[in-house]
């Protein structure tokens, strides 16, 4: 079972149209929100007056603290947390300023434009580098760093940035709230990565205990680290539904997602390296600036921070000093999205070590191999601790690949005038870290229940899950039922993010799963009468033999559990793209990517694949056109899928996978993640070949037609 490639068992409830998103859902009585926003990055409110016969909520109205922020190791937060609607300053544009009720969205949103809000405006602060507000604040020197650079032979410079991103899952945000007042208890039904995190945020925010809120999570059309925190809408509606008695539902359009949502990326940054004579690496300097948009998320502290660790990437480097800033801008803030500070860390040191090769008249993939770390466990200069992994055998096979490649590539010889380049990347990821928990029950007719605290949003635990405690149980994978997403049916977990529920959440199924066998030993050992050894799926004892299912008919059902906990684990690999860019157009094809990734004991090959592959496409999608834009006033111009772009299934080149694995000690499975891997590794490995197509000229993304066309000139 471990290894697998099975088909997923949730499509062919997908496929029949048998999923529940939040928008399906609509209780009795349930009245429907719509919000008014904020038309300006920056400004003053003065005043708000709402028409007589509208039920409207501000600020004033509402019983909330402002969001939580995560406080991040070593981080230094100013107390800025998002405020649930804005109170006397607005700060960026489609902030949430009211919450508007009627009895349908329709009329809802008609009674907010009856709202008058009246602002002073503000000076807005659109580009980082101009703002005076420092919300974070990290830094960390390890090793002798100026003695590095002093004795260097040489040093590699360059600046990288990276715009801001939208998520886009194709089933926007939402929320229900019901509040019983007999019960005091607070229903919320959420769109949302894990009930977990949102139960955790809105009994800080409304200053409840958490088993006063249940929070339920239905079927989710893709999250990609966007509801990872809930929106301000949700917690304004939450805190409605308390003060008004009655069930209320906000299902976001996708002009509000695109508009207030939060934004991944959104981060430049400087990174030096000090080489010696043989081109060793002997130190890395980087700068990071982070735009983090007008107020902390509970999130908005991490990706930068998680950037910032890994800044040395898959290199044995002694010595480093990074420092990261995260500031103050009138935009929404940032927070994750899929990669989450890790495409922006590989993408900088993988481009300066391009450029720093070609500036020195090195080979490029020799200056990585010297430099490759070679032995684990192996602690950064950063702090991580790397549990394992097979660096240049990722970069090998991937050469080779791309190599195979080269005959096949689409036009070889059909487009003499094209420029060609070819660009390869590695890159690290932290997965994992912290704990879950899972209890399994075997019913005495042979059914199977798990409770998982990783709920899934795409991502396959129904299969991948159920394939490892079959592994260990040896029962039908169609016997086994998998429950997550229900706070009162799973009350502890962290959540599905960092690529990290296979090596975590899958770790405590199989934890839970031996511990079932346990317990069921000694029942065993009174049926078969002597010891019971456990031998294909069964206990044994001489020629006689007992199955799980056959203890648990004596003993009317066996239950287990287990927490799982552990460090991070450190997934890898090596990408490289082949990419052809028209001199007339400035138009870019990429022709083909490879990717090569090491998450340790894959479970399921086929939907390890499908999350590389579906990780590509995104990555492809910020290297071609994804990019948030705003004005010099602030306002946003990406807040329709007319203007923000998004790749379809034709904008796809082909994509060869193949798989290295390093099994991970920290964990029984050995398993580390890859649902991100795909967008951290495709974008250094594109920007590199496009600068190798344009002899050496290096751009940031989105490298779309308009951008190369300039380059060009
Ligand atoms: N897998 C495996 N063996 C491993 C690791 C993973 O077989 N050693 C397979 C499993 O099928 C597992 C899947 O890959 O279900 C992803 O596992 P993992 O890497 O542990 O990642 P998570 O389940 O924690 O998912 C989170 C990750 C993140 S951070 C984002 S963002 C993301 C992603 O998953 N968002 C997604 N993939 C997504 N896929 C879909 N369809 N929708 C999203 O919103």
């Amino acid at each position: 079972m471990i290894g697998a490639p099975i088909t997923r068992r949730e499509d062919a409830r997908v496929l029949r149209g048998e999923t529940r998103y939040l928008d399906d859902i609509e209780p009795a009585g349930v009245a429907h929100a719509a919000f008014v926003r904020s038309p300006f990055a920056h400004a003053r409110i003065s005043s708000i007056s709402t028409p007589a016969d509208a039920v409207v909520l501000t600020a004033h109205d509402l019983h909330v603290r402002r969001f939580p922020v995560t406080a991040v190791d070593g981080t230094e937060l100013a107390d800025e947390g998002h405020p649930v609607l804005a109170g006397e300053e607005v700060m960026y544009d489609g902030q949430p300023v009211a919450l508007v009720l009627a009895g349908s969205r329709a009329l809802a949103e008609d009674a907010a434009e009856l709202v008058e809000v009246e602002y002073e405006e503000l000076e807005p602060v659109v580009d980082p580098r101009a703002s005076e507000t420092t919300l974070t604040r990290w830094s960390r020197t390890a090793g002798d760093v100026a003695g590095a650079f002093a004795a260097a032979a040489n040093v590699i410079r360059g600046r990288y940035a990276l715009p801001r991103l939208a998520a886009v899952p194709i089933e926007p945000r939402g929320a229900i709230a019901a509040w019983d007042r007999e019960l005091d208890r607070l229903t919320v039904w959420c769109s949302a990565q894990d009930p977990h995190r949102p139960r955790s945020q809105l009994a800080h925010i409304l200053d409840r205990p958490e088993n006063a809120i249940r929070v339920i999570v239905p079927d989710v059309g893709g999250a990609f680290g966007g509801k990872g925190v809930i929106a301000p809408e949700v917690a304004a509606l939450a805190a409605a539904a308390i003060e008004l008695g009655r069930p209320l539902k906000w299902t976001e359009d996708r002009y509000e997602n695109l508009l207030a949502a939060y934004q991944g990326r959104g981060i430049e940054g400087e990174v030096e390296l000090a080489l010696d004579g043989d081109g060793r690496m002997l130190a890395l300097r980087g700068r990071l600036l982070a735009d983090l948009g007008g107020y902390l998320l509970t999130a908005t502290p991490i990706p930068p921070h998680t950037a910032a660790m890994l800044l040395t990437g898959c290199y044995d480097i002694p010595a480093a000093e990074v420092t990261v800033t995260g500031v103050r801008t009138n935009k929404p803030p940032t927070g994750p999205y899929r990669g989450a500070g890790r495409p922006d860390a590989a993408y900088m040191l993988e481009c300066v070590l391009d450029d720093g090769a070609r500036a020195l008249g090195l080979d490029r993939i020799a200056l990585r191999r010297r430099n490759l770390i070679r032995r684990f466990p192996h602690r950064t200069p950063m702090g991580h601790v790397y549990d394992s992994g097979d660096y240049e055998r990722c970069l090998d096979t991937a050469l080779a690949l791309l190599a195979d490649s080269a005959d096949s590539a689409d036009s070889a010889g059909e487009h003499p005038d094209r420029l060609c380049g070819t660009g390869v990347a590695l890159y690290v990821e932290r997965a994992g870290g912290q704990w879950e928990a899972a209890e399994i029950e075997l019913d005495r007719g042979g059914g199977v229940t798990i409770r998982s605290s990783c709920s899934p949003h795409g991502q396959g635990h129904e299969t991948t899950f159920a394939q490892i405690a079959a592994d260990r149980l040896g029962i039908g994978l169609d016997r086994i039922e998998l429950r997550f997403g229900d706070s009162d049916v799973v009350p502890r977990g962290v959540g599905t993010y960092g690529s990290r529920s296979v090596a975590i959440g899958g770790s405590a199924v199989a934890q839970a799963a031996d511990r079932l066998i346990e317990s069921a030993r000694p029942c065993a050992a009174r049926v078969l009468s002597g010891d019971a050894s456990w031998n294909d799926w069964a206990f044994v004892s001489g020629d006689r033999r007992v199955t799980l299912e056959g203890v648990a008919r004596v003993e009317g059902g066996l239950s287990a559990g287990a927490t799982f906990r552990s460090a991070p684990v450190f997934s890898s690999g090596a990408y490289a793209a082949r990419v052809e860019i028209e001199p007339a157009t400035g138009r870019l094809h990429v022709l083909r990517i490879v990717a090569v990734d090491d998450a340790g004991t894959v479970i399921n090959p086929l939907l390890a694949r499908g999350q590389v592959v579906g990780g590509v496409v995104q990555g492809l999608g910020e290297c071609l056109v994804e990019e948030v834009v705003y004005d010099e006033h602030g306002q946003g111009l990406s807040a329709s899928l007319m203007h923000y772009g998004l790749l379809t299934a034709a904008d796809v080149p082909p994509i060869v996978t193949a798989e290295v694995a390093s099994p991970s000690p920290l964990n029984p499975l050995g398993a580390k993640g890859v649902g991100e891997a795909g967008a951290i590794g495709t974008l250094p490995a594109v920007a590199n070949a496009v600068a190798d197509a344009l002899a050496g000229v290096r751009l940031d993304p989105p490298f779309d037609s308009e951008r190369l066309w300039r380059a060009l000139r």
